[in-house]
């Protein structure tokens, strides 16, 4: 289809975990599965969402081993090997890339549940001794932490629910649409090009997934490790 293929940054194709988490996003939006009607269900859960994503820091924490406040490679690689995800060297060097938004070469706390996201969703995954089929889902967690998954559905579905052309991205015009459709009246267009800004990590025009996690969990009011001034200052003030 070739949507989305000249949207990256000048000069940046997307990479192929991008490529692979657009292609996975589209299918579930194509797929019909999801359901939601408005947003407000999924603002009720943010509670929820975030006490699983609090859970995520003592696993976090575990594996930050210089108590440093971010994961380095080396410390991802044990982590990785210790949530039994089976995956090549290759391939934690380009989950490690793909979930480091700031380009600090490390994983602070936030940037670890968007790379957990990624290890869930694009099935690069453990259990693959078991004897379910490719693309079955295994009835065993596959990081285990269910209740985290749970999250990374939930936020699927909010996902899906704005991707309303089912491109596998969510673009200005999707969200505006999305919060009309969700609450008529409620000026779409001011509040969705807010929201978007907020979402656009890379500024270049669409969403992907991986962007609308990230300003996700600071919708839920999760905070990175050490943030606790920038959380005073104002925040972002959702
Ligand atoms: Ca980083
Ligand atoms: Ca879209
Ligand atoms: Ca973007």
């Amino acid at each position: 289809m070739g949507v989305g293929q000249s949207k990256g940054v000048e000069g940046s194709q997307p990479s192929k975990i991008e490529r692979r988490m657009v292609k996975a996003m589209a299918e579930k939006a194509q797929s019909g599965q999801f359901s939601l009607k408005s947003f407000n269900s999924i603002i009720m859960k943010f509670h929820k969402i975030d006490e699983s994503f609090e859970a995520v820091r003592i696993v976090f924490r575990k594996y930050d081993k210089d108590g440093s406040g971010a994961i380095d490679m080396e410390e991802l690689k044990h982590c990785l090997k210790e949530l039994k995800v089976e995956i090549s060297e290759k391939e934690v060097e380009e989950l490690h890339a793909e979930s480091d938004m700031d380009s600090s070469h490390v994983i602070e706390f936030k940037e670890f549940i968007v790379l957990l996201a990624l290890v869930y969703l694009l099935g690069v995954s453990s259990c693959s001794g078991s004897t379910s089929e490719p693309g079955q889902p295994t009835q065993k967690s596959r990081i285990g932490l269910p209740q985290l998954e749970a999250t990374f559905d939930t936020i699927v579905e909010a996902f899906v629910f704005f991707d309303r052309n089912k491109d596998g991205y969510v673009s200005k015009e999707d969200l505006v649409d999305a919060i009309n459709r969700s609450s008529p009246g409620r000026q779409g267009d001011k509040i969705g090009l807010e929201r978007f800004e907020e979402m656009d990590w890379d500024k270049n025009g669409t969403v992907t997934f991986k962007e609308f996690l990230f300003a996700f969990t600071d919708w839920v009011g999760l905070e990175d490790e050490g943030d606790d001034d920038f959380r005073r200052e104002g925040g972002l003030g959702i």
